[in-house]
């Protein structure tokens, strides 16, 4: 079976958004995982993978980290399964959303939703996931929160060429998921479980594709706990 790290906070949120990537695609491609959640500050439990980040899965003697590297692996490894791309132009255009969906949507989601994962962390947690949300943003938490409208503005000026596109189709694969979809889901998925404003109330058609996620796989997105 295939063992997976993730991030785990307060009552056993998995909030981790690039590890939501990784654990949709596995549940595309039908594939039993072992999940092992860590805490933010226990790089120890993944030293073995060479990073200080999750997600990272262990597969047999493979082990891989980063959310985009493990989607090629599954691909390439289980060929037979449903695909995660549709082949390689859709391999290829899926990496142009992954890299959107990091480096313009989150550059909104990440100031207006970081913050409210404090909430979720112990002392040690909390004073580490500070100072990485300063790191990267520039701004302290603090600053962050009174900005939030702002941000929020920006994120929904930032996804409209996806609402665009799911106005004429039900997924940005088509009329199936791909894992383009995932990228850009666990944006929101991470705001839900964080407990960020349910920016996606009345926003169709983003809300209805979302909600479509939510169900896929028997509603394994869904079913973990969240706030929205
Ligand atoms: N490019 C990486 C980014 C992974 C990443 O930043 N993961 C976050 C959690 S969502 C993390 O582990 N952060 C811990 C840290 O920066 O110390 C991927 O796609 O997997």
């Amino acid at each position: 079976m295939i063992e997976m790290w993730e991030l785990q906070g307060e009552g056993d949120r998995r909030y981790s958004n690039f590890s939501w990537r990784t654990r949709m695609a596995l549940r595309h491609k039908g594939l039993a995982v072992q999940l092992r959640p860590v805490r933010l500050t226990d790089k120890a439990a993944i030293a073995f993978s060479g990073g200080t980040t999750v997600p990272v899965i262990r597969d047999g003697d493979m082990v891989v980290r980063d959310s985009w590297a493990i989607a090629e692996y599954l691909e390439q490894r289980y060929p037979d399964r449903p695909s995660l791309f549709g082949g390689p132009s859709g391999q290829a255009l899926a990496r142009f959303v992954n890299d959107w969906v990091d480096r313009t949507v989150l550059a909104s989601a990440f100031p207006a939703f970081s913050w409210h994962a404090l909430a979720l962390q112990d002392d040690e947690d909390r004073a580490y996931f500070s100072g990485l949300i300063e790191r990267l943003t520039g701004q302290a938490p603090d600053a962050l929160s009174g900005q939030q409208p702002r941000y929020l503005e920006r994120l929904a000026r930032a996804v409209d060429p996806a609402r665009a596109t799911l106005k004429r189709q039900a997924f940005l694969g088509g009329a199936a998921p791909s894992y383009a979809d995932y990228a850009l889901f666990s944006v929101y998925q991470w705001g839900r479980i964080l407990g960020a404003p349910d920016v996606l109330a009345g926003a169709a058609p983003l809300k209805d594709w979302f909600e479509r996620l939510l169900d896929l796989h028997d509603g394994h997105a869904r079913a973990t706990p969240a706030a929205w």
